[in-house]
Formats: structure tokens, C-alpha cells, sequence
């Protein structure tokens, strides 16, 4: 007989594109029927079958207090009892925005939205407004949201202009879009030499959460920031995935580069739909209703997702809070690698905080040509075997995975055992 999931599944299909609302539930890399997930609790949830996972994916990074943390339930069900949203300007906004920048000095202003999409979106027009410019410049691999100018691939050549990506995005979207790849000093250095002064922004994951974690160079980041600082263009940290993820003061402040403008999400919406942009003020200040640049949202700041958000980024601050969860997130790294290759299998694992990366490789990649280079198959025969031991990783040898401050030994105790069964039977 099927399992629930299935049927939810075919049935979903028949009135949800590939049955899913986003493309990376629907199981495409990694194959296999999606978990339809009924209930999330700390760090566990449970199928449409009602069986128990150890949940590695946290809704991609929004949870890390684990999921139905009680005092964020409780701070959003007083909130909902006074109303959903309004529309208006409210109390909760101010202390949230307040709040974000005390956390991160390079945010001296902050606007809310709905999604990271639309924050990055936002910030990018917001760069091309404030500079008069309209060329950008990303990074293969990197992943920033759907939005046209970013949804582009590497054209023909590293100073040639992007391509789309995606079908239904105009070439003349794409074509102010220059894709150049990750940790590569020199190709950043000779794009500015050429086109410097036509650059508005450069936008840039500064540690890369969705082409697995690839982490930067330390002197990529700074090279980014000494040619935006050069050439008047605007650095633009999309810190969606590491803000407060891999640390109180972000990616920003653990490898000290100070950008001008900052996107973030997940974490900071608690679990809501909620994110952000923010950074220096007179850049902020070119945004309606005081400036030219036009954004705006039916729903941003609404106080129910507000007040997940401020309930989260309060709890974070706990003293020990990212020491603790980088340590059990290393744990998790270090124990599979051991079993992995005590068995011989070419496989290595790092974290950065609460985020990690697993490679079916000999070395750990630092770049997107090395980790497209890993062994695919490798890893979906992994990612089935652990689900069948009711381990949730993230469904794509492609993606980052996430730990929760309600993972404790227990829960990677159970993870490793599980893997060494897998990883013994090879
Ligand atoms: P959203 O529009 O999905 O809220 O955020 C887009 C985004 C922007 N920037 C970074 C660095 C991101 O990681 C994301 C979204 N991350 C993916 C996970 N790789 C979300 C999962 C999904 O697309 O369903």
C-alpha cells in the first residue's frame, strides 16, 4: 500500500506545479517521493505517516531554536489575538529594526519584507538607484532569490554578461548581470579594471549556503570590498542563509568586512515570512517614501511575523548560544567523517556555526567547479539510506544543511550510528 506521502504527492500534482511550492521539496536532485511533514517539534518532525525524523533542514534555515519553539509560539499567539496585520506602521517593527541594528553596526537603517527574494531584489535596485549605474556583478553557484537580474548563468566569458537561467526571464533582464566565479580574486580584479566605474553593485552569499558550503577565501571578501570601495559600487551581503546562523554578528562580523548593504531572512522571521534589507544610511535614505527608489509590501513588518522574528533574535542572544551550537553542529561534521573514512569512503563534512556541508569527495571543494565535481550519486544514496533511518537531510547534494539549538547529543548520537550502519554496509 502507498504511503501517505505518495498519495499526498500524485494528488498534490494535480493541482500544484510538481505538486510542491517550491522547486527543491519536489525531491528532483535526489529522487524518490517528497515527505509531506505534518508536525515539527524541537528538533524532530513527523511525516504524512506520522514517522519521526531528526530534522537536518530547519525549513532551510529559519529554525534555529528548533521547530515550535514554546516561546515563540506563545509571543505569536498573543500577537495573532491582537490582530494579524494592519498595514500600518506599528510598535514591534520599530523594535525589531532597532534591535537588527544594534546587532550589526553596518546597519544603520533597515527595511522589511515578506521574502529574501524580495530583499534582494529590493537591494539591488536600491544599488542601481543610489549609484545611476545598472551592471551587477554575482557569483556562479550563489543563489539569491528569483528575481530576473539574478536568476543568470555565467555567459560565454567571465566579462561577457549573464544569460537567463530560467526560462521567461528577458535577456535584457539578465544582460546587466555579470557572473563570475566564487573565491576567484583575479577575476573579480580584472572586472573592475575594465568596467569599474559601471558597476552599481556586487552582490555575494559570504559564505555560499546553495552550492552546498563553500567558504570564502579571506581575501576574496576583502578584495570585493577595497574594488566596491574603489569604484563607488555598492557591496551587497546576502546574508538570507548565514545571517545569525553563523554567529551573532553574522558572516559580517566573523570575517570583519563591513558591507553597505545587508540582506537577510530566515532567522530573523522566526520562522514567518520575514526578511530584510539594510545598511548604510545614505544609501537607505534613496528609498520611497524619502527617495526615489521605489519598494514596497502589503505585508511587510506585519507584527504576528515581527514577533516570531524579535521573539528568535532575543533568545539568540543567550549567553553560550553559538558556542554551544557550533559545537554540537562540529560534532555532527567530524563524527561523519570519521565513520565515512574509516570505511574508506571518500567523504569529508565542514560547519561554519549552526550550518554544514557534506561532500562524497576526497578534499573539501572551494569552488563551484569543485563541488559540481563531488559524487552526486554518492550523496542520494546517502541522503535515502539516512531518511530510511528517519534522518531528514536536505534533498540535494546542492544545499547546505542546518543544526538547531534543540540538537543535542542525543540527536547526533542517533545521526551517527545511524550513518555508521549505512557507511560499514558501503
Ligand atoms: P526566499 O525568497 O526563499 O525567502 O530567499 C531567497 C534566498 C536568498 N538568498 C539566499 C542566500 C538564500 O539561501 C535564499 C533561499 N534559500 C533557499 C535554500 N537554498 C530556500 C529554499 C527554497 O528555495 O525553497
Amino acid at each position: 500500500m502507498s504511503s501517505r506521502n505518495q498519495q499526498l504527492f500524485e494528488q498534490s500534482q494535480n493541482v500544484i506545479p510538481g505538486g510542491v511550492n517550491s522547486p527543491v521539496r519536489a525531491f528532483k536532485s535526489v529522487g524518490g517521493t517528497p515527505v509531506f511533514f505534518q508536525r515539527g517539534q524541537g528538533a524532530y518532525v513527523w511525516d504524512a505517516d506520522n514517522k519521526p525524523y531528526i530534522d537536518y533542514v530547519g525549513s532551510w534555515g529559519p529554525l534555529i531554536l528548533g521547530h515550535a519553539h514554546p516561546e515563540v509560539i506563545k509571543a505569536v499567539q498573543i500577537a495573532s489575538e491582537n490582530g494579524l496585520t494592519f498595514g500600518a506602521p506599528t510598535e514591534a517593527e520599530l523594535e525589531i529594526a532597532e534591535l537588527i541594528c544594534s546587532l550589526l553596526p553596518s546597519i544603520e537603517q533597515v527595511r522589511l519584507v515578506s521574502s529574501g527574494t524580495e530583499a534582494g531584489m529590493s537591494a539591488i535596485r536600491l544599488a542601481r538607484g543610489y549609484t545611476g549605474r545598472n551592471k551587477i556583478i554575482k557569483f556562479e553557484g550563489c543563489y539569491h532569490g528569483h528575481d530576473d537580474s539574478l536568476l543568470v548563468k555565467a555567459g560565454s566569458g567571465a566579462l561577457t554578461f549573464g544569460n537567463p537561467s530560467s526560462a521567461g526571464v528577458p535577456q535584457e533582464a539578465a544582460g546587466h548581470t555579470i557572473v563570475l566565479d566564487y573565491n576567484d580574486i583575479s577575476g573579480a580584479e580584472e572586472t573592475f579594471k575594465q568596467l569599474g566605474d559601471e558597476i552599481a553593485a556586487v552582490i555575494v552569499e559570504p559564505v555560499a549556503g546553495n552550492m552546498n558550503l563553500i567558504k570564502p577565501h579571506m581575501e576574496f571578501l576583502k578584495t570585493l570590498r577595497a574594488l566596491c570601495t574603489q569604484h563607488g559600487s555598492v557591496l551587497i551581503f546576502d546574508e538570507v542563509m548565514t545571517g545569525f546562523r553563523v554567529g551573532l554578528s553574522c558572516a559580517q562580523g566573523l570575517y570583519q568586512i563591513q558591507p553597505d548593504l545587508t540582506v537577510l531572512g530566515k532567522v530573523i522571521g522566526g520562522g514567518m515570512p520575514m526578511a530584510a534589507f539594510g545598511g548604510r544610511r545614505d544609501i537607505m535614505q534613496c528609498l520611497a517614501p524619502v527617495g526615489a527608489v521605489y519598494q514596497a509590501g502589503t505585508l511587510s513588518g506585519n507584527p504576528v511575523a515581527v514577533t516570531a522574528g524579535l521573539t528568535t533574535l532575543k533568545l539568540i542572544q543567550q549567553p553560550g548560544f553559538y558556542e554551544n551550537l557550533s559545537d554540537i553542529t562540529r560534532q555532527l561534521t567530524d563524527g561523519l567523517t570519521t565513520s565515512a573514512q574509516k570505511h574508506g569512503i571518500d567523504f569529508c563534512a565542514q560547519s561554519v556555526g549552526g550550518m554544514f556541508g557534506l561532500y562524497f569527495n576526497k578534499t573539501i571543494p572551494i569552488s563551484f567547479a569543485e563541488v559540481t565535481a563531488c559524487d552526486k550519486d554518492a550523496f542520494n544514496r546517502f541522503f535515502h539510506a539516512m531518511l530510511s533511518e528517519g534522518i531528514y537531510f536536505a534533498p540535494s547534494a546542492f544545499e547546505a544543511g542546518f543544526v538547531s539549538c534543540m540538537h543535542g547529543s542525543k540527536e547526533i548520537n542517533v545521526t551517527l550510528d545511524a550513518a555508521e550502519k549505512i557507511f560499514s554496509a558501503w
